[in-house]
């Protein structure tokens, strides 16, 4: 889910299939070979990037995108010259649609409509219209194209290209090319990449506190056992949700009870509905008042932040004054928690105070969810089973890439 804004505008959707570029012989027994992963390095941070980002190679002959990695959505956008309406400056040249569209008929387009909404007033095309939470609704296209990438299993490279996918703009305030979705829906390229039977149905993140980090697809890149797992909700199938979670300050002090929880990469910071921001920014401020902190409002880096005596540098220099939350999930009889410590709720704005990383959602329309962004997903893999119905996550070194018997690009 992305929070920026966006207007109205004309995107183009590319739909996956899978080729062979370069088929050797032995290439299609290595590809499916159980347990392979596919890794992307990320580039990118909470602040003052926004965002994390990953480079895809799209198109024929293929072409560089950096798109936004976005668990909260399925479709795969790329800002494009269909002409484009409302498009934003992009680091590459607009992305050319080729005249592979898809038809109306297809059922992937039908896959993207609810039932009864599938209208094809031009039957040539897939038309398609994105609600996103906040604002508005951007108008698409689908359109088949291939998606390049090397695929390494044990020494083997193998070049693939695969057809692309939905294409989406990025929001207004950020320089990128396009969207990468990766929810669970039927149009997500997880879903296009497992039915080729590439991969198992996993992806992950590692998002790293001091930028870049790796995404992946596949289940073998961590030790399941080290992963402490929680169910994912089987009442709310369109995101990656754990259900509903209770919130705990500083180990103890239960803040509040049933908070319907998604896990959102495309989401930077973390939003807490109204009765749970209202709960925890009062509670953080009894506390802070005993505190060498003052509140800083002429910081507009984030709606609440605080200044200490000398300007800080780091989450570290202010750990101290801050306790750990928790979101605990409870499915049947086991207790699974999500730890955020300082680090994955707090920033250091430019101007040297201490902000506030969870944000308001009633704010930005997001009032029925309470979306664990970014900045709550730092230095942890987190992982999406959806072979099991698992989340997973664990404390991880995101700034090295995994040993590589797996990939690059
Ligand atoms: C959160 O946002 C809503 C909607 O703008 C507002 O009514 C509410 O007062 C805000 N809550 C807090 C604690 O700021
Ligand atoms: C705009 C932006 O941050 N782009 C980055 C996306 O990722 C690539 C590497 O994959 C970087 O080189 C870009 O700077």
């Amino acid at each position: 889910m992305r929070n920026g804004k966006m207007g109205l505008v004309v995107w183009l959707i590319l739909s996956l299939v899978l080729k062979f570029c370069s088929a050797s012989p032995t290439s299609s027994s290595l590809i499916n070979r159980v347990g392979s992963s596919l890794l992307f390095p990320v580039h990118g941070n909470v602040y003052p990037t926004g965002y994390y980002n990953v480079t895809l190679y799209i198109g024929q002959p293929a072409k560089p995108y950096f798109l936004d990695i976005d668990t909260g959505s399925d479709l795969t956008w790329l800002q494009c010259d269909a002409p484009c309406v409302h498009c934003t400056e992009a680091p590459h040249p607009y992305y050319k649609p080729n005249n592979d569209l898809v038809v109306c008929k297809d059922p992937i387009c039908a896959s993207l409509h609810a039932p009864g909404d599938h209208k094809c007033p031009d039957p040539g095309q897939c038309d398609y219209e994105v609600q996103y939470a906040d604002s508005g609704s951007s108008l698409g296209v689908l359109v088949r194209d291939a998606f390049a990438f090397n695929y390494i299993t044990g020494d083997d490279l193998i070049r693939l290209s695969s057809c692309g996918y939905d294409q989406l703009p990025g929001p207004s305030n950020h320089p990128l090319d396009g969207i990468l979705g990766l929810g669970k829906g039927r149009s997500s390229i997880l879903a296009q990449l497992h039915s080729q039977n590439l991969v198992r149905n996993v992806i992950g993140h590692c998002l790293s506190g001091r930028g870049g980090g790796f995404l992946f697809f596949g289940d073998d890149i961590y030790d399941s056992s080290r992963v402490v797992w929680t169910s994912m909700s089987p009442d709310y199938t369109k995101h990656y949700s754990p259900g509903v979670a209770e919130l705990i300050f500083g180990g103890k002090t239960s803040l509040i009870k049933n908070l319907l929880t998604i896990f959102d990469s495309g989401s930077s910071y973390t939003y807490f509905n109204h009765l749970a921001y209202h709960a925890l920014t009062s509670v953080m401020k009894k506390e802070l008042s005993r505190k060498p902190l003052k509140e800083a409002p002429e910081d507009q880096t984030l709606p609440l932040c605080w200044k200490g005596q000398k300007p800080f540098k780091n989450v570290r220099d202010v750990k101290k004054y801050f306790k750990s939350l928790s979101l605990s999930f409870t499915h049947g009889k086991t207790r699974t928690l999500f730890e955020l410590t300082p680090e994955a709720y707090l920033i250091i704005s430019s101007n040297g105070n201490v902000c506030l990383g969870i944000l308001n959602g009633s704010e930005i329309g997001v009032q029925d969810v309470n979306l664990i962004g970014d900045i709550s997903m730092q230095d942890k893999m987190v992982i999406y089973d959806n072979e099991k119905q698992m989340i997973g996550w664990t404390p991880a070194n995101c700034d090295r890439l995994p040993r590589s018997k797996y990939v690059n690009i």
